[in-house]
């Protein structure tokens, strides 16, 4: 009995005595705040209530929704005081983010940990450049060719969506389309058919581009007009004009006929004077 009780009340006092420890070391997350925003070089800042254990060691991390991810380790600039300066333009622009931050002493045994909800990362609005494989602008086409337009990638402030619009110059008509978004870029490869654009109508086309905080970009807008069909429209307009000239040589055929057969009668009367 006596042999078990003893390590029990060993336990307990290291449990008593680690508690005590924590408690008397706690580290506070300082920068970012709850919901606050993250932009450019920006210095992540925590700091101890006291330092009685000799915690030299502060590690950041920031939490996607799926993982830690480390940001970067520092030592304390003075007893109590931890900071990095995170240059936050390394990720694209996100929304509640959790940043955190874990202390430990030398040993490595005394750990102390705080963290950050709600924290965005907010570097600017993000750009909108239609992509080398887009139509070119002032472009005509059929409303069955393939029609391909898309945004070059923005890997700094990221997109996470983008809308294609197509405006008619006429009517002031306005489609709208959506489009594959992949790593911070997005493109749609379709026909003006497909997009009930109208023959003989001409569109500003641009793409707008939203990324995680929801700043949005327009491109700068392109002009697209879409032609009747080469085969099936441009037929209807050439056999258009044919109709037109046999229209004309009927009537002048049936001139002909009309004129012959009065020449003929005249004929056959100057035939009974004869
Ligand atoms: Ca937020
Ligand atoms: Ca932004």
């Amino acid at each position: 009995m006596k042999n078990k009780v003893i390590p029990l009340i060993f336990s307990i006092m290291l449990l008593v005595s680690l508690s005590f420890i924590s408690s008397a070391n706690t580290i506070t997350l300082i920068t970012p705040a709850q919901d606050g925003e993250v932009s450019g070089s920006y210095v992540l800042n925590a700091t101890l209530d006291t330092n009685t254990f000799n915690i030299t060691s502060a590690t950041f991390f920031y939490y996607d929704g799926s993982s830690n991810v480390t940001i970067g380790t520092t030592t304390n600039q003075t007893p109590t005081n931890f900071n990095y300066t995170w240059v936050s333009t390394a990720l694209v622009d996100v929304n509640n983010y959790v940043i955190w931050v874990n202390c430990t002493n030398q040993t490595g045994l005394l750990t102390s940990a705080d963290s950050s909800t709600g924290v965005d990362i907010d570097n600017g609005n993000p750009t909108a450049s239609f992509s080398s494989g887009s139509f070119s602008d002032n472009t005509a086409m059929v409303s069955t060719t393939s029609l391909v337009f898309g945004l070059t990638a923005d890997s700094t402030i990221g997109i996470s969506s983008c809308i294609g619009y197509f405006t008619s110059a006429d009517s002031g008509t306005v489609t709208t389309t959506s489009m594959t978004t992949s790593a911070n870029a997005c493109t749609n490869t379709s026909t003006p058919s497909t997009l009930s654009l109208g023959i003989n109508e001409v569109y500003s086309v641009t793409i707008q581009a939203t990324d995680g905080n929801g700043d949005q970009t327009n491109a700068t807008a392109r002009t697209l007009r879409i032609t009747p069909a080469s085969g099936g429209g441009g037929g209807g307009g050439s056999s258009a004009v044919k109709q037109s000239i046999i229209g004309d040589g009927d009537t002048t055929t049936s001139g002909n006929v009309i004129s012959n057969f009065f020449n003929s009668i005249i004929n056959w009367f100057k035939g009974l004077f004869n």
